[in-house]
């Protein structure tokens, strides 16, 4: 009976210790947002997300490979028709995105991702 009584008052302890973090409002969220690349220019599904790790799903509808460089971080080349993914972890502000491939950014692959 006592050793029950002590299993019971464990596991409440438990999710009185649970419960906080998963209801905490700052906690950072995730996103994710569609980059259609073709010559030449990104199409992004959201120009502007929380803060927080955003999942850039890459999509080639061009007919040469692209790839996308932003807050340090390069995905890998793209070839036409295939996907790729780049995540990335940011805070509030404003990135600059291009396209790393020589010749692409001076042609119109780049923009700017409001992140707050
Ligand atoms: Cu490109």
């Amino acid at each position: 009976m006592f050793r029950t009584r002590i299993l019971a008052l464990a596991a409440l302890a438990c999710l009185v210790a649970v419960a906080p973090a998963a209801a905490r409002p700052s906690a950072a969220r995730a996103t994710t947002i569609t980059v259609k690349m073709k010559e030449f220019k990104f199409i992004l599904s959201k120009s502007s997300v929380p803060h927080g790790t955003i999942t850039l799903k890459l999509v080639n509808i061009g007919k040469l490979a692209h790839d996308i460089k932003i807050a340090g971080k390069k995905s890998k080349l793209i070839k036409p028709g295939k996907t790729g993914k780049l995540v990335v972890t940011l805070k509030p502000g404003k990135y600059l995105y291009t396209c790393p491939v020589p010749g692409h950014t001076k042609a119109g692959m780049k923009g700017t991702l409001k992140v707050t």
